[in-house]
């Protein structure tokens, strides 16, 4: 039996890998140089890409002597990845893989990534201690709603609840009613799923007359996969009478699970024993000291089939080293506040659509479920409109009310973002819902001029 449950702090914390999860940081920083002196062996030499792009910086891999010696090593972008569709990538044979997963690529072809055995057993082992950092044990029925197939999400989340013991319900997204039934019926304790479709299933199972005190057992939940604010986790959390944990993770360093929070809700525990953290400046790729704000940059440290050096993960944060009351010693990654190239430019103002979430659920009577359209005008001015849907209650006040929400909702973005916005506020359940990733930001511009 690997869990250990010792009382550190305050509030119960279990931890699933003692060893590895509560490391003195000089001995994880030599787990880590050894870790990474053999990931660049082994990209240096399996991966084509790899040689030509260390031969054209004139490093090899006996130059990283120690971790500073990161800084050496050439970036790598989810352009080198694409390029190298579909198996250019791997550092092992096709008869060594065991699964392949891949990422939605909206644009032209995805990206591939593979795993051996081990690299689904380390996997496993990390997921195992997300569940863990949340009190999720074998006496837990958890109920994933992340899609399974080509995205990590929804296998992501099935092996480690099998790690660790729990009854998985693997029901993947969509067909909501059933969810909600499943959850009364099999009295699920745990919900997996994207924060936009955890609300599109509250919504639900308010229209099914179920109520979350009353009728449901759901303790936990953990989501992720797309920014979603703290007024967004609150709404999650109140709605569903769960506690929601942030999880983080991208298909390009194995799936869910690079990192993800602990009962503080302090930022999310990276397992620096698998993934060495950077940040650097988005524009340039300089370096920054960790704990400035800036573009997260990660290496691989056990990956087998996928090994990535330097990834520019295109994800802003930044990252807290120091020891957090539950006795991980582990660097924590504060919430993402969005990607670098979500950012809008609009009349030359930056703009992260989590600015504007944050706002809507500010203000009551509003609904977490909007869209941004971004449009060039007739004058070739840029065009910002939000739409947002309010509660049935609001709604029923009528136009006026709806109008004065519309002011209020203009001014308090124009504050916040120094920009007009046009505001349309619309009747419930008018915008489309998603049962993955919400798509948030419709951007007409490049198409329309
Ligand atoms: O979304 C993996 C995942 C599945 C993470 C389930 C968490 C839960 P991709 O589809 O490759 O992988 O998308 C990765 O999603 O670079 C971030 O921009 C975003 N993302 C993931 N987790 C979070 C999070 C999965 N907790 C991309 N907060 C990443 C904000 C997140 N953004």
């Amino acid at each position: 039996m690997r869990v250990n449950k010792p009382e550190l702090g305050a509030k119960q914390c279990l931890i699933w890998d003692q060893e590895h999860e509560t490391m003195p940081r000089p001995e994880l920083e030599e787990l880590q140089l050894e870790r990474l002196q053999k990931t660049v062996e082994r990209c240096y030499t399996k991966v084509p890409l790899y040689k030509e792009k260390m031969d054209a910086l004139g490093v090899k891999p006996q130059d990283i002597n120690s971790l500073k010696d990161l800084g050496k090593l050439p970036f790598t972008t989810k352009n080198d990845l694409r390029d190298n569709y579909p198996f250019k990538m791997f550092a092992e044979p096709l008869d060594r893989i065991i699964r392949m997963h891949a990422s939605s690529g909206t644009t032209g072809k995805p990206i591939v990534v593979g795993y051996t055995v081990n690299d689904i057993n380390s996997w496993s082992e990390l997921m195992a201690r997300v569940y863990t950092a949340a009190g999720v044990t074998q006496a837990d029925i958890v109920h994933n709603a992340y899609g399974y197939g080509l995205f990590t999400g929804g296998l992501g989340f099935h092996y480690g609840a099998e790690r660790v013991g729990a009854a998985v319900v693997p029901v993947s997204g969509g067909l909501s009613k059933r969810q909600v039934m499943l959850w009364q019926d099999f009295g699920a304790t745990v919900l997996m799923s994207t924060p936009s479709y955890a609300l599109v299933l509250a919504e639900q199972a308010k229209e099914m007359g179920v109520d979350s005190m009353r009728d449901l057992k759901l303790r936990v939940g953990f989501f992720g996969a797309e920014p979603w604010t703290l007024e967004m986790k609150r709404e999650i959390e109140e709605k569903l009478n769960l506690e929601a944990f942030d999880i983080y993770g991208l298909t390009e360093m194995m799936g869910p699970g690079v990192s993800s929070e602990c009962p503080y809700h302090d930022g999310l525990h990276i397992s620096e024993d698998h993934f060495l953290v950077e940040t650097v400046d988005p524009d340039t790729g300089e370096s920054l000291p960790l704990g400035s704000l800036g573009e997260m940059v990660l290496t691989s440290l056990t990956k087998e089939a996928f090994p990535v050096l330097r990834y520019r993960t295109r994800d802003r944060t930044f990252i807290d080293t120091g020891i957090c009351s539950c006795g991980r010693t582990t660097a924590r990654m504060k919430r993402i506040t969005g990607r670098t190239d979500d950012m809008l430019i609009i009349r030359g103002v930056n703009v992260f659509p989590s600015q504007i979430e944050s706002v809507i659920l500010t203000l009551k009577g509003l609904e977490p479920q909007y869209v941004i359209v971004v449009d060039r005008g007739a004058s070739y001015m840029d065009d910002l409109e939000v739409l947002v849907e309010c509660t049935e209650k609001f709604h029923a006040q009528g136009d006026e009310a709806l109008e004065k929400m519309q002011e209020l909702l203009g001014a308090e973005l124009h504050h916040v973002l120094g920009i007009n916005a046009r505001i349309k506020v619309v009747a419930p359940k008018t915008l489309q819902r998603s049962e993955g990733k919400a798509k948030r930001v419709v951007d007409l511009r490049e198409l329309n001029h």
